[in-house]
């Protein structure tokens, strides 16, 4: 994609998506939330259907001008339905903390009772941080993962969730690297009559491929993000049973937004179609497969990851262990400098704060789209540590940045 159009308008602009192009061409994206969406979604994203109001649902607007809006979200929700097989399907959610606002909205009342994974156990602000309208309009509780074995706590779980008696359980996290059982949290769930929201949001592609079990038809509300794992521009969904479908409608629009980002829906559907074509599948698997191997590699070196390994798309590294000295936010601020991108974390049992934590998360969703393979991956592996080892040693940073050019020019992005 060009920007001349922009440019002869406004340069400032255009030299900014310049620089995030070039950016993104020349490191390498190792946040687990990020992925590169195709051209086709991109071009989806920038239509004329930006400019048009879509308040409602395909053949029930409250505008006129929606014959092609109509036809958009239609085949993003008949798509988004033949990958994760839902009865309903909602595709306006701006956001996954929009899609789960809306859940919220359709199942509870203020003041009804969450509970919830914690944030520094792997959650999400929206799943009830107090700083989040969550926490702000519902009563909240956590659960967390076993510190032992970083896995969640299932039996804690549930004598949590009997004791605590919530109105609705939320599964699905941001920093979780292992499967979820789905139907064990639902059994707790259902044994004490609360509602069930699993927000898939990072492993929407996952589980759409069929290499993550699904909570789809086991769950009341599944949430998700659309730019994850798949990768069909940034944005929410919600699916759920015919049952909770006016709920969730309503709750959506009018109940939290007003008119649709149509030009993202279009998205949305042009990157739930690409995800259909059998090569996702083999894109998720790979996905997988790589950071099993990125886990592996960094324990070859040393590095301590929670829960001991990866079932999915990310690994979380504890620094402390090997390098007790050592903080996630250096790492990520020396990795960055050399090209190499992933974010600082906090692990179960964080002992330090939220924005200098001991961990950083590295996820393959990016690496995977750019053609990496679990060869490629283990050389990365190698160089994060290499800067995890040294992150002050501008020699280290200099040949790690050498590398990381020449992994970005073998492994190309966008033209
Ligand atoms: N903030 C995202 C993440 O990085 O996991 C989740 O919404």
């Amino acid at each position: 994609m060009t920007y001349e159009t922009v440019r002869a308008t406004d340069p400032a602009v255009a030299d900014a998506l310049e620089g995030e192009r070039e950016r993104q061409n020349d490191t390498l994206a190792m946040i687990a939330s990020e992925n590169h969406v195709s051209e086709a979604v991109m071009e989806a994203q920038s239509s004329e259907l930006t400019n048009n109001y879509a308040e409602g649902y395909p053949d029930e607007r409250y505008y006129g001008g929606c014959e092609y809006a109509d036809d958009v979200e239609q085949l993003a929700i008949d798509r988004a339905k033949e990958l994760w097989g839902a009865d309903h399907v909602n595709v306006q959610p701006h956001s996954g903390s929009q899609a789960n606002m809306g859940v919220y909205l359709a199942a509870l009342d203020p003041g009804d009772k969450i509970l919830s994974l914690d944030l520094t156990h792997g959650g999400h602000l929206s799943h009830g941080h107090p700083a989040n309208f969550a926490g702000q309009v519902y009563e909240v509780e956590q659960y967390e993962v076993d510190e032992e074995s970083g896995y969640i706590d299932y039996e804690g779980l549930h004598e949590h969730a009997e004791e605590y008696d919530p109105d609705i359980i939320v599964s699905g996290y941001s920093a979780y690297p292992r499967e979820v059982d789905f139907e064990r949290i639902q059994a707790t769930a259902d044994a004490v009559d609360a509602y069930h929201l699993a927000d898939i949001a990072h492993i929407t592609g996952l589980v759409a491929a069929g290499v993550h079990e699904s909570p789809v038809g086991v769950a009341d509300f599944v949430t998700g993000s659309t730019h994850k794992t798949i990768r069909a521009g940034r944005g929410g969904v919600i699916m759920c049973g015919d049952e909770h479908a006016d709920d969730v409608d309503s709750a959506v629009f009018p109940g939290s937004q007003g008119g649709p980002a149509m030009h993202n829906v279009a998205g949305k559907a042009v990157g739930f179609g690409e995800a259909l074509d059998p090569a996702f599948e083999r894109y998720a698997e790979q996905t997988v497969t790589n950071a099993k191997a990125l886990g592996e590699r960094l324990q070859d070196h040393g590095l301590d990851l929670v829960s001991g390994g990866t079932d999915n798309h990310l690994v979380l590294v504890d620094l402390r262990p090997s390098h007790p000295d050592t903080t996630g936010k250096e790492v990520e601020e020396s990795l960055e400098e050399a090209g190499i991108v992933l974010n600082a974390n906090t692990v179960p049992g964080e002992t330090r704060s939220a924005f200098n934590p001991s961990g950083i998360r590295a996820g393959t969703p990016a690496l995977t789209t750019r053609g990496f393979g679990e060869e490629a991956c283990c050389e990365v592996a190698d160089l994060i540590y290499e800067i995890v080892d040294a992150p002050h040693d501008e020699a280290v940073v200099a040949e790690v940045s050498q590398r990381v050019d020449e992994l970005t020019d073998e492994y190309t992005l966008y033209d």
